[in-house]
């Protein structure tokens, strides 16, 4: 069965707090015009987004525990950061709660808090929409890289990357190599091009 969008969002408005979710309408109405930006399947992007921060309501100490009763592999970075698993355990949610099967919305949600080198295009639409979604306000260059977002999306990623890697340095044990590896990748691929 096809996932009902207004089933699943009406169960994360209970779930999710206030914030928590406009921020998760503000991605899922992003990445669907972001689709239509780039022509991907902007239906599915819109799911994608809604779903992309459905674990995120979970402390550090429940998301280890859940990602250990389902046998969600954690790497050590993940270990010492357990915050990065609510991109895995929402992934794992949304098959076996959501009923979600198309990987390459799974994969969106999976890989949208480290990235990873050589994205989908979904995954780099959902990526890019949770950082530019009108309620975030904190990053920096935010109006530039939201009219960006809509002109150049690999620019795009490589720039929030090296925000992202930017403000990490602060704590550098924190750093997943995933995030690490995909700014480097994204770097390599902007320079090649000029
Ligand atoms: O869940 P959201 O807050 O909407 O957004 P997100 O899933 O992109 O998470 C954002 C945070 O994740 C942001 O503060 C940067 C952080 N992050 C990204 N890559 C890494 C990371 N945090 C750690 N510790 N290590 C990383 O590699
Ligand atoms: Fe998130
Ligand atoms: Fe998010």
């Amino acid at each position: 069965m096809k996932p009902d969008y207004m089933v699943i969002k009406e169960k994360l408005r209970h779930k999710l707090g206030m914030g928590r979710f406009e921020h998760t309408m503000g991605v899922a109405y992003t990445a669907a015009c972001l689709a239509m930006r780039y022509g991907c399947n902007a239906e599915n992007a819109e799911l994608a987004g809604l779903l992309h921060d459905c674990a995120k309501q979970y402390d550090n100490e429940t998301l280890l525990k859940k990602c250990l009763k389902h046998h969600i592999p954690v790497s050590e970075a993940e270990r010492k950061n357990p915050s990065l698993l609510h991109a895995k355990l929402g992934e794992y949610l949304a098959r076996k709660k959501y009923d979600v099967d198309d990987p390459d919305i799974l994969d969106a949600i999976r890989y949208h808090t480290t990235g990873r080198p050589a994205m989908s295009l979904m995954e780099k639409v959902i990526y890019v929409a949770d950082y530019i979604e009108p309620r975030r306000f904190k990053a920096p260059n935010l109006d530039r890289i939201r009219r960006l977002a809509f002109v150049d999306l690999d620019q795009t990623i490589c720039e929030i990357m090296s925000d992202t890697l930017e403000y990490l340095k602060k704590t550098p044990e924190s750093i997943d190599p995933t995030t690490y590896e995909a700014c480097m990748y994204y770097q390599e691929i902007k320079r090649e091009e000029y």
